[in-house]
C-alpha cells in the first residue's frame, strides 16, 4: 500500500500534480480506498503527551492558545469533554491505559513504583491477535516494555535536546528536539519497518510539555509580542477549602526555579525551598541549539533583569515566562501530530486507522496558583481525548458521559473485536462514538492518589458525579464537596455546609460502592 502510494506520489510530482497538494492526494487515496477494499481490522495510532492540559487545546475552548492540528481530530472525530484519569500522576495512568484497570489492582500506584509486564496489557493482546504493535518515546513505567515487536523509549522522564533513546539493543542519542525526533521515529516505523500484511497498533507517545519546557529551536520566539490572559485564580488565597491545599510547593510564586525552570541561565536565585538548580536541556545542546536559545532568550532575560519585577508582579511575570514555554512545547507537539495526520493521508492508511490523542494526566496551567498535576481538581484530574474513527465516530460529537483512563484498552481490544478480558475494570468506549447516550453508562469515577513525594501533594481518594465531587484527604482525616455546576473552579468546598450534608452522605455511599466494585483493599 505504501508502496503504491509513494510511487503514486512520485508520478504526480514527476507531471507536476503534487505541488505541496495533500488535498489532491488525500482524494486520490480516498477513491482508491473506496474502490472495493475488503472490511479491514482497523489501524490504532495513539499519540499520547506528557501532562497537555485541556486548558491549551482549541477543541476544548482554550483562551491562550490554538492548536489547529489536534483540533482537526475534533472535526474530523470525537472529542470527550469529560475524560477523566485515575491517578493524576505519569507512571501510574500510564499503567490504567495499558491494564485497564485501577492503580492497586495493576500495582502501580507512585511513579517510584516499577510495572509488572507479566501482566495483562492492550498491547499485548492485539499483538497476539496478530496485530503489529509498536511503541515510540516516553513510557517511564522502569521494566522493559512487553507486548510490542518494536520498542524505542526515552530513559525515566527522557530528554527533550538530543534524546537518549533506550532499545532492547542499547541506547543511542539522537540529535534533534524530542517531539520532532519521536515523531521522525514513529514515521520511520510505519513508512519502513512494519509488516503492512498485519494492521497495526502505534503507540507515539512525547515527553513534551512535561516539565522544564524547553521549546525546540523553532517555537522559542513563539508568543514573545503577547501578554497570555491570565486564569482568574492565579492568586488564589485557597480560603473556604482544606488547609492542606496552603503546603503544596508547586506554586508559580515561589516554587518555579530561576535556571532550572525559567530559562534564566546563570541565576543563582533560590525557590522557597531553597533550590537553585541548572536546567538540564542547556548542557545537553549542540553549539547551534545554544546559540539559538542565547538569541531567544538573552533579550528577554536583560529585559527582566531591568524591570526587576517584585511581588505580585514578579508573579505575574513568572506566570508568563512558564506558560508561554509550556505552550510552545505544546505547538510543536501539534505540528508533530500534523504531520503524522499528513503522512496517514499521503500513505492511503487514514480511513483504516483509528487515531487517538491524550495525554497521561492534565495540568494546572496557573489555576490555584499552581504548575504540576496530583490532585483529583478539575485542571490535572481531566485527560484530553480526541478519537478519529473513519465509520463510527461521528464527525463533530462531543461526549460528556463519564469515561476514564481505563476505558482506553477495553476501547482497543473492541475495535480490534476482541473481548475485553474481565480483569479489566474499564469498558470500551465504542457505544458513545457516535454521540449516543448510552442508557446504563457509569454514573460515578473512582479516584485515588497515593504518593507522598514531589509537590507536597496529600494523598487522596475521591469520587466525581455528573454534578459533584467529593474529596477525602484521609491522611489528615479531611474531606472536600465542590458542586461543579455552581462552582466549576472548585473554590468553595461546601462539605461543611448542613444543607450539603445529605448529598455528602450519598456521595460517600457511592465512594463506598466503587472502592467494592474496584476491589480497593479494605472495602
Ligand atoms: C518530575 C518533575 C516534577 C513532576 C514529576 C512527575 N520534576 O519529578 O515536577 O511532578 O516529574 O511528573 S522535574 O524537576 O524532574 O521536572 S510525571 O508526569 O512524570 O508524573
Ligand atoms: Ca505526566
Amino acid at each position: 500500500m505504501v508502496h503504491d502510494n509513494c510511487s503514486r506520489r512520485n508520478f504526480l510530482k514527476l507531471t507536476g500534480l503534487l505541488v505541496g497538494s495533500s488535498v489532491l492526494t488525500r482524494h486520490l487515496n480516498a477513491q482508491t480506498r473506496t474502490a472495493g477494499s475488503p472490511s479491514k481490522r482497523p489501524n490504532i495510532v495513539f499519540l499520547f503527551t506528557d501532562d497537555h492540559a485541556v486548558q491549551s487545546i482549541s477543541a476544548y475552548g482554550s483562551r491562550i492558545n490554538t492548536t489547529p492540528h489536534i483540533d482537526r481530530l475534533a472535526s474530523e472525530g470525537v472529542v470527550f469533554d469529560r475524560c477523566f484519569c485515575c491517578n493524576s500522576i505519569c507512571a501510574p495512568s500510564r499503567a490504567a491505559v495499558l491494564t485497564g484497570k485501577h492503580s492497586h489492582a495493576n500495582g502501580l500506584m507512585t511513579n517510584g513504583n516499577r510495572f509488572d509486564g507479566a501482566q495483562t496489557t492492550f498491547p499485548k493482546l492485539l499483538q497476539q491477535a496478530g496485530y503489529e504493535t509498536a511503541l515510540i518515546g516516553k513510557w517511564h513505567l522502569k521494566t522493559d516494555p512487553t507486548g510490542f515487536d518494536h520498542w524505542e523509549i526515552l530513559p525515566g522522564q527522557g530528554s527533550y535536546y538530543n534524546p537518549d533513546f533506550l532499545t532492547a539493543a542499547g541506547k543511542k542519542r539522537y540529535e534533534g528536539y524530542a517531539t520532532d525526533v519521536t515523531t521522525d521515529l514513529a514515521l520511520d516505523w510505519l513508512k519502513n519497518d512494519r509488516d503492512e500484511d498485519k494492521p497495526f497498533l502505534l503507540m507515539c507517545q512525547h515527553k513534551a510539555p512535561h516539565r522544564t519546557w524547553a521549546p525546540g529551536p523553532d517555537h522559542l520566539t513563539m508568543y514573545d509580542d503577547v501578554t497570555i490572559p491570565e486564569p482568574p485564580s492565579l492568586f488564589d488565597d485557597y480560603a473556604h477549602r482544606s488547609d492542606l491545599l496552603k503546603d503544596n510547593e508547586m506554586s508559580i510564586a515561589g516554587h518555579l526555579m530561576y535556571d532550572y525552570d525559567l530559562k534564566i541561565t546563570g541565576a543563582t536565585e533560590k525557590d522557597v525551598l531553597g533550590r537553585a538548580f541548572k536546567n538540564p536541556e542547556y548542557r545537553r545542546m549542540t553549539d547551534d541549539q545554544r546559540r539559538r536559545w542565547d538569541a531567544a532568550y538573552g533579550p528577554k532575560n536583560e529585559a527582566f533583569r531591568k524591570s526587576n519585577p517584585q511581588g505580585d508582579d514578579l508573579t505575574r511575570w513568572k506566570y508568563q515566562r512558564y506558560i508561554k514555554d509550556y505552550l510552545r512545547c505544546v505547538a510543536s507537539v501539534d505540528d508533530n501530530i500534523g504531520r503524522v495526520l499528513d503522512y496517514l493521508d499521503d500513505a492511503g492508511l487514514a480511513d483504516n486507522t483509528i487515531v487517538v490523542y491524550s495525554s497521561d494526566q492534565g495540568f494546572y496551567l496557573g489555576e490555584h496558583g499552581w504548575y504540576d498535576k496530583r490532585w483529583m481538581y478539575e485542571e490535572s484530574f481531566r485527560m484530553p481525548l480526541l478519537v478519529r474513527w473513519p465509520g463510527k465516530a461521528k464527525p463533530g460529537t462531543r461526549v460528556s458521559a463519564l469515561t476514564q483512563n481505563i476505558d482506553f484498552g477495553p476501547t482497543f481490544l473492541d475495535a480490534a473485536g476482541l473481548d475485553v478480558p474481565k480483569e479489566m475494570q474499564g469498558v470500551s468506549l465504542k457505544p458513545l462514538m457516535d454521540g449516543t447516550v448510552a442508557p446504563n453508562w457509569r454514573r460515578a469515577l473512582y479516584y485515588h492518589y497515593y504518593e507522598k513525594g514531589e509537590h507536597n501533594v496529600p494523598r487522596h481518594e475521591g469520587v466525581r458525579t455528573d454534578r459533584y465531587k467529593l474529596i477525602h484527604f484521609y491522611d489528615a482525616g479531611q474531606w472536600e464537596l465542590y458542586d461543579l455546576t455552581n462552582d466549576p473552579r472548585e473554590m468553595h468546598s461546601l462539605y461543611d455546609d448542613p444543607a450539603y450534608r445529605t448529598i455528602a452522605e450519598g456521595l460517600k455511599r457511592q465512594l463506598q460502592a466503587l472502592r467494592v466494585q474496584y476491589g480497593v483493599d479494605g472495602a
